[in-house]
């Protein structure tokens, strides 16, 4: 098949999916091209049947803000036409799967069909999509799409219940190559940050944004760090950063906690790590989590969202209601108190890692996907 694959080119996690699917697809043999606004973060430019087209969106005087949707609009068509692509994949529904439709429609005039795959991730729907301003525009793109995929099943249920769609969702969870992501020793950095073997390692990934709830790192982290030899490591970066840097400061805790910023070095630090930390307010799946356990790392987090989906409470870490700091605080001090339980948790994340989110099922079923609207078209 030849696949077009627009995403947000970040480091956040629907960019990450749409990436590594990419190059999973290219690795069975199918085209894909990438239509971005910039380099996505993971892609890897290198592999053979992966190319990579450049949203560029011309600036002029009478726009205060330029219209990105229609230029990406544009490049989806004209890549669709002179790459003869099957289908778009989309990751994110805003404005991506608008943007894909419009292509489709600007096709027909030239006897082109193109199928239409979005992938709903978290705050398209929970978030962005549900705000009056764009919440009928989103409803439009997912029912104009030809299939509609969700990476939870809470958040194929949320989809229904606020945007009430003419349309079936499939439900596809993130998946996690286990040859990448797994267990291994103490990295150089972290060696090095840690200071001692016998210090364990908290670590928080995300873009810091609200929704992250960074502060509640910081608060856990600060409660453990008074009964144990602990650091915490802060990857990533975003607009709750300033605010949790000065959180650990007035803490007192600025020499055992690093903040990384956006660094690719994740896959290499989080084996080195003891514990994971995803203290969301909701999280549609929640990536870092299932990268955290194929590692063998427990995670701690809320008992909300698509969270429960990915990590069992008491069996490859601990949920707890949101807010409960304390509650999370009590969960690692025992657990990171206890060698042999935390050896049998680790054990768990990994094996249920890589048994429930492996590649090969989830590229399976996106490609069963493919092959639906194509027979349909
Ligand atoms: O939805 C977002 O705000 C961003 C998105 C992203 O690009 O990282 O994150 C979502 O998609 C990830 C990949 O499917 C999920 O693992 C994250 O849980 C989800 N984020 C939220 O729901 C907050």
């Amino acid at each position: 098949m030849k696949i077009g694959v627009t995403c947000y080119p970040t480091f956040g996690g629907s960019g990450v999916v749409a990436t590594e699917l990419g190059h999973e697809l290219a690795a069975r043999g199918h085209d894909i091209h990438f239509i971005t606004y910039a380099l996505p973060a993971r892609l890897n430019v290198f592999l053979d049947r992966v190319s990579y087209h450049e949203v560029t969106v011309p600036a002029y005087p009478l726009f205060q803000y330029a219209p990105y949707d229609l230029a990406l609009a544009t490049r989806m068509r004209d890549v669709a036409l002179h790459e003869d692509l099957d289908l778009i994949h989309v990751h994110y529904a805003l404005p991506h799967a608008i943007s894909a439709h419009l292509a489709r429609e600007m096709l027909a005039g030239e006897k082109k069909k193109l199928g239409v795959v979005t992938t709903l991730h978290g705050t398209d729907i929970t978030i962005v999509g549900q705000d009056r301003s764009y919440l009928p525009v989103t409803r439009f793109g997912i029912e104009r799409s030809d299939a509609v995929t969700a990476v939870s099943r809470y958040l194929a249920q949320v989809t229904v219940d606020v945007f009430t769609p003419d349309k079936e969702i499939d439900i596809i969870p993130n998946f996690v190559d286990g040859e990448t992501w797994k267990p291994g020793p103490r990295c150089p950095l972290v060696s090095r940050l840690a200071t001692s073997d016998a210090r364990k390692i908290l670590v928080h990934v995300s873009n810091f944004r609200p929704v992250k709830r960074v502060l509640d790192v910081v608060e856990v982290f600060a409660r453990v760090a008074r009964e144990l030899d602990v650091c915490l490591l802060m990857i990533g970066d975003g607009p709750d950063r300033p605010a949790a840097e000065e959180l650990i400061r007035d803490k007192g805790l600025e020499d055992r906690a690093f903040f990384l910023g956006n660094t690719p070095a994740v896959q290499a630090v989080m084996p080195s790590t003891d514990l994971y930390l995803l203290p969301s307010n909701a999280e549609s799946f929640g990536l870092s989590a299932l990268e955290a356990h194929a590692c063998g790392v427990p995670v701690l987090g809320y008992a909300v969202g698509g969270l429960p989906e990915v990590v069992v409470d008491g069996e490859t870490g601990f949920l707890r209601e949101v807010g409960d700091v304390d509650g999370l605080a009590e969960a690692a001090i025992a657990l990171l108190g206890d060698e042999p339980r935390h050896r049998e948790m680790s054990r768990a994340a990994r094996e249920r890692a890589v048994a429930h989110f492996g590649v090969e099922t989830m590229v399976r079923r996106y490609l069963a996907v493919y092959d639906r609207v194509l027979a349909a078209l």
